[in-house]
């Protein structure tokens, strides 16, 4: 099998097309429809004669609404109307069990396994195994520390934790920060990614003092229960609170409430959140989250292109990250985010 030994990022074209949920932007509702049944059709005809592709997807978890959204995005593109049969293994955040997932995949003989990796340690073993058995392999969303894989098509995530830490810079303009943080999963490299970019950046202001940070298992009971921690250590000493994912911050939200501590644009305490999912671009909207940054669950049509080039045995990108941008609420300006309207809201796939 051929490889380009390249990074793409790819384009806001194909962004769009992702995200709008269409192939492309000149076909009229019709050519779709008949697209549609012309699809339906083959992918019968593959079901029957048992042409489709198999594919395991070993998912993380279903721990936020990111995951929801990255689940049904590719329970809706590996379908039998696109010609593949998707095994799909929700791993629960249990590592282990997400490692017995791909040996099934290979015991399967699946033709590709797609692996979202919980911890980015631990794979190189079973990874041999996959090779071994001449299965190619795609790791998505989340980075490992091996490289015994095929391809990767996930999002950058230092680059969001820089594009916080950068936003923060912008608004607090110098002025003093006491930040708390709540981070994801010890070992995902969403979680590593987003704390070293932030870091990056916070070691830039001397003014600024992380007191605190720990883990809130990108959950919104693990982000209360931290934030509930944080404000009997903290309380009146923090202006900061950054969470790593969105249902974190609806988590710290309930706690700073019960606490009669006010937070968002009117509010006493900054809040940062990442995913930028609905509910989170929602409270952005409402002033209650002030900057929001995206990590894009869209993926599985891009993961679904990779598989494509490999079928036709040529050469296919190694690693593809998918663009992400960063929002703020309304009445905030500025160079590093989108200030959010209704419109962008009610624009957005997921
Ligand atoms: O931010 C979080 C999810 O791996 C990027 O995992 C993903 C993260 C996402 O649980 O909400």
């Amino acid at each position: 099998m051929k490889r380009r030994l390249v990074s793409v990022l790819i384009g806001m074209t194909m962004a769009a097309a992702m995200l709008s949920g269409c192939g492309g932007s000149s076909d009229t509702a019709t050519d779709e429809a008949a697209d549609d049944t012309a699809a339906e059709a083959s992918g019968d005809e593959a079901e029957a004669s048992g042409d489709l592709i198999t594919v395991g997807y070993a998912q993380v978890g279903h721990e936020s609404d990111w995951r929801t959204a990255n689940t049904e995005n590719y329970q809706n593109t590996f379908t039998a109307e696109n010609g593949y049969e998707l095994s799909f293994v929700d791993a629960d955040n249990d590592n282990a069990a997400q490692i017995e997932a791909v040996r099934s995949f290979i015991q399967q003989e699946l033709d590709y396994i797609v692996i979202a990796p919980i911890e980015t340690a631990g794979w190189d073993t079973v990874l041999q195994e996959a090779e071994d058995a001449g299965i190619p392999v795609i790791i998505a969303d989340r980075e490992i520390d091996t490289t015994n894989f095929d391809a990767f098509v996930g999002t950058d995530t230092e680059a969001e934790g820089e594009t916080a830490g950068n936003w923060l810079g912008e608004y607090l303009d110098g002025a003093e920060a006491n930040i708390l943080v709540i981070e994801g999963s010890v070992g995902a490299s969403a979680t590593l990614g987003r704390t070293e970019g932030f870091n990056t950046i916070a070691a830039e202001h001397p003014e600024w003092t992380i007191l605190d940070s720990q883990s809130g298992d990108f959950t919104q009971s693990g982000g209360q229960e931290v934030m509930e921690s944080f404000i009997k250590s903290y309380e009146g000493q923090f202006n900061v609170v950054v969470c790593q994912n969105d249902n974190e911050a609806y988590g710290a939200m309930d706690a700073m409430d019960a606490a009669g501590i006010t937070y968002g644009v009117d509010g006493d305490v900054i809040i940062i959140s990442f995913d930028a999912t609905h509910d989170g671009m929602q409270y952005t909207l409402d002033g209650k989250i002030n900057c929001n940054v995206e990590c894009n669950p869209i993926q599985a049509e891009v993961v679904e292109s990779v598989i494509q080039i490999m079928e036709a045995g040529e050469e296919y990108p190694e690693r593809t990250i998918v663009p992400d941008e960063a929002f703020v609420a309304p009445g905030i300006t500025s160079a590093y985010a989108t200030t959010i309207t209704q419109e962008i809201l009610d624009g957005r796939a997921y």
